[in-house]
């Protein structure tokens, strides 16, 4: 973790503590965090890594207990799924519901070792998990070590980022592919219209979206993405989740699920130590796959890292913020560090001119959409990894404004899921679960 400065505490950051607490108390269901009441009624996989990051400075135990029921719906094979689903919410309050993914049926999830006791989806997201646990350990060591919190989750987690740099290597470069634009957890950026372009769509009216009944359909992603996300999952699904036997029309290395898996392979070393273990495998392994990183996903012309299309073997040449998230990853020479920090704060992206926010997707670029989901809003997981990459490479003036609008947004917002990055306005869900864990974050 990197050093970070106590903050005072006016009346406007109680106010902002105290409207956080409230929504992870409301959102609580008490074994996990639910992202929101309405839109989002299950466990999610990463948010759960950015909620436990703020829980921990609330509740040690509960942050604890967060990941580790997610990690109880490990499958076999060591991927965490995106999704576990609660029993007692009803099938229709969410699409894809259990009886679309049959995570526990013989012959669906139970080839690649899905857990029985408990319904999951198939896919992934963002392996924040290991980083989340570390800094959760840190927060109290004491509780941490009484409860026996690392030395639990420890394995899981090396089984989890095992499953992605060896099963997931699609590309054989040594980064872990994603299989469906959900698993980037950036579900309809401009990133994967190329890679979707060949995906056959399934048939309109095959399913009904139940995102619709919560949100303003401008903020979300269109039919026609959802009938391509439809027919990756089933197509997945039919092939018993194997990674071995399905033919992954989408494989892409994305920069930002592949910088999380460094900085998660860099949390294991520092947790291996703290359990008396060896940590130089981790260390030897974040090593690798920043080299593959660069060698495969920087571009030094546009000054940001660029996801791969591994089927087309060319890269995707948009502005997506998840080609800066590699700030967080520790070790980058300054050449990379430097142009991150001019591509964020330079017209593209406009931090601290035309916006406060990082945008999702380039302000300039032809896709962009100030409302539509991760086509241009800010979101506060995006802006939380660039604020920690800004402190770890010395813009210290430049990570303060932006922890200061982040606060500003998340409270007037009332903890939004995403805002308008040129006017602030909120967009989505309000009351958002890793809105408010990072607002505690960054207050503490
Ligand atoms: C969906 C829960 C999830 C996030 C993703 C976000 C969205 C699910 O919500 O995906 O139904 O579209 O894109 O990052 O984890 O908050």
């Amino acid at each position: 973790d990197q050093p970070s400065t106590r903050h005072p505490l006016t009346p406007d950051a109680i106010s902002a503590y105290d409207g956080a607490c409230h929504v992870l108390l409301d959102n609580w269901t008490g074994s996990s965090t639910v992202p929101s009441r309405g839109l989002y009624p299950h466990q999610w996989s990463w948010d759960s890594g950015f909620i436990a990051i703020g829980r921990r400075h609330l509740s040690p135990p509960r942050a604890q207990q967060e990941l580790e029921t997610l990690l109880a719906a490990q499958w076999g094979d060591g991927r965490i799924p995106h999704i576990v689903f609660n029993p007692e919410v009803p099938l229709d309050a969410y699409f894809p519901s259990p009886d679309f993914w049959h995570s526990t049926t013989a012959g669906r999830g139970a080839g690649a070792g899905a857990p029985r006791h408990v319904e999951t989806s198939g896919i992934v997201q963002p392996p924040i998990h290991a980083l989340a646990a570390w800094l959760v350990h840190r927060a109290d060591p004491d509780t941490s070590r009484r409860r026996g919190f690392l030395p639990r989750v420890h394995p899981r987690l090396v089984a989890w980022q095992r499953y992605l740099t060896e099963r997931r290597d699609l590309g054989g470069h040594g980064l872990a592919a994603i299989v469906h634009p959900w698993e980037s957890g950036m579900d309809n950026s401009p990133s994967w219209d190329q890679p979707l372009a060949a995906v056959p769509p399934a048939a309109p009216g095959s399913f009904t979206r139940a995102d619709l009944a919560h949100g303003a359909p401008c903020d979300r992603p269109t039919d026609l993405d959802y009938r391509k996300y439809v027919r990756l999952a089933l197509d997945y699904r039919d092939h018993g989740y194997r990674d071995d036997l399905a033919p992954h029309p989408f494989a892409v290395e994305d920069p930002a699920f592949n910088a999380l898996l460094i900085a998660s392979e860099h949390a294991l070393a520092e947790i291996a130590m703290e359990i008396g273990e060896d940590p130089s495998d981790h260390l030897v392994r974040a090593e690798t796959a920043t080299t593959a990183l660069r060698k495969r996903l920087w571009d030094e012309e546009a000054g940001q890292f660029f996801s791969y299309d591994v089927r087309a073997g060319a890269p995707v040449r948009e502005r997506s913020a998840a080609g800066l998230i590699p700030l967080i990853v520790p070790g980058l020479p300054e050449h990379i560090s430097d142009a991150l920090i001019a591509t964020m704060t330079g017209p593209h992206f406009g931090l601290g001119t035309a916006t406060t926010l990082v945008p999702s997707y380039a302000l300039t670029g032809a896709a962009f959409d100030a409302s539509r989901y991760w086509r241009g809003p800010a979101w506060f997981n995006v802006n939380w990894l660039l604020e920690r990459g800004l402190r770890r490479y010395g813009a210290a003036r430049r990570a303060a404004a932006l922890r200061a609008a982040m606060l500003r947004a998340a409270t007037d917002s009332r903890f939004t899921e995403y805002v308008d990055p040129y006017t602030g306005a909120a967009r989505g869900s309000r009351a958002f679960g890793w809105t408010a864990a990072l607002t505690i974050d960054l207050l503490a």
